[in-house]
């Protein structure tokens, strides 16, 4: 019997040898270990030797059945996973991904939010599915009055708009926190303009609110100088011009020197200026509507669109390139 074990331990070997897919490997099991299969006849053989013989081929017979399993598990290792049953190379090298990065959207975003952080700045959040009343009456926009057209909602229901700017949340952190305060706050904000290079239906703003005692304009003059010379990373100057929104007073335009040329570029369309921000000192009848008192405090407050901002300091030439996501132009930055 032991020679008959001995060429059965070399049909295995050639057997596995020749084997190259799971199948295969099932058809082996059965054929060696399984219930009727040879390995297993043999050791129902087992009881018709003499005491002699028994221990010995009691130990060949293991470590046959032994070397059979071990191979079953090594070989299904190698093919499992691999629906073309190659046998594989676990060792080699797996491919590198590519890394992936921040949309220039939410670098600019990134960015603001570090340069506010230096100066002390608290980020405040407010919902994109906005009262009309934060949008618009706590803001000092009376029902039916005109002003609500510069600003064409989508109106959800009676009484809920997608908001059109971020400065509703200046009314809602006022609401929560009492003076002093410094906050600074992005977000989608939702409009019903037509599309074209700088207009879309979806945009992001960004809102600035100091509120203090003794805040003038020329604090707000210059955290905006800080900032914009902070974002364009060059010195920049600041120029204001009269304006109105409904929940400032004064208003002003914010225009920043050209980050572009020194005395004229198509970009500022050769002014040597560009027109970015609104801003304007806290309206005191905003400030009764979140009771506080207009006697003691004054503030300012600013605004502005983040995709005009990364427009400018990118040159870029058409706002719906940041959201159609073809990314050989969002790789470029
Ligand atoms: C406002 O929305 C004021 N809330 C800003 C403000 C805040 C003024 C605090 C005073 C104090 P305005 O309607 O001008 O202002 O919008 C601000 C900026 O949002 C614009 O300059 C522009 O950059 C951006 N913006 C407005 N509408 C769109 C649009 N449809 N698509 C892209 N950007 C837009």
């Amino acid at each position: 019997m032991e020679n008959e074990l001995n060429l059965l331990a070399a049909e295995i070997d050639k057997d596995f040898e020749t084997a190259t897919e799971s199948k295969a490997l099932e058809n082996l099991r059965i054929k060696y270990v399984g219930k009727k299969g040879a390995i297993s006849a043999y050791y129902e053989k087992m009881g018709k030797l003499s005491k002699e013989e028994r221990p010995k081929i009691g130990q060949l017979l293991n470590s046959l059945k032994n070397k059979v399993e071990s191979l079953l598990t090594e070989k299904l290792e190698k093919f499992s996973g691999n629906t073309n049953n190659e046998i594989i190379d676990f060792s080699m090298p797996g491919y590198k991904l590519p890394a992936g990065k921040y949309h220039l959207i939410s670098q600019t975003i990134r960015r603001i939010k570090e340069i506010f952080r230096t100066l002390n700045f608290d980020i405040a959040e407010g919902p994109e599915i906005e009262t009309e009343y934060y949008n618009f009456e706590a803001l000092n926009f009376p029902p039916h009055h005109p002003a609500r057209d510069m600003q064409d909602s989508f109106h959800i229901d009676k009484g809920h708009v997608l908001r059109t700017h971020t400065s509703p949340v200046q009314v809602r952190t006022m609401e929560k926190c009492k003076p002093p305060l410094k906050i600074i706050s992005i977000g989608k904000c939702y409009r019903n303009d037509p599309l074209d290079a700088s207009h879309l239906p979806m945009f992001q703003q960004i809102e600035g609110l100091m509120v203090d005692e003794d805040i003038n304009f020329s604090d707000l003059k210059g955290v905006l100088k800080i900032f914009f010379s902070e974002f364009f990373q060059k010195k920049t100057n600041i120029r204001l011009n009269p304006s109105f929104f409904p929940f400032t007073e004064p208003s002003a335009e914010v225009s920043v020197t050209c980050p572009i040329c020194q005395s004229g570029c198509p970009l500022c369309k050769k002014s040597g200026w560009i027109e970015l921000f609104g801003a304007g000192m806290v309206d005191p009848n905003v400030f009764r509507n979140v009771k506080y008192d207009s006697e003691k405090y004054t503030g300012f407050a600013f605004g502005g669109g983040i995709e005009r901002l990364t427009i400018i300091k990118h040159s870029i030439n058409d706002i719906r390139h940041f959201y159609e996501n073809d990314i050989r132009f969002l790789n470029q930055f």
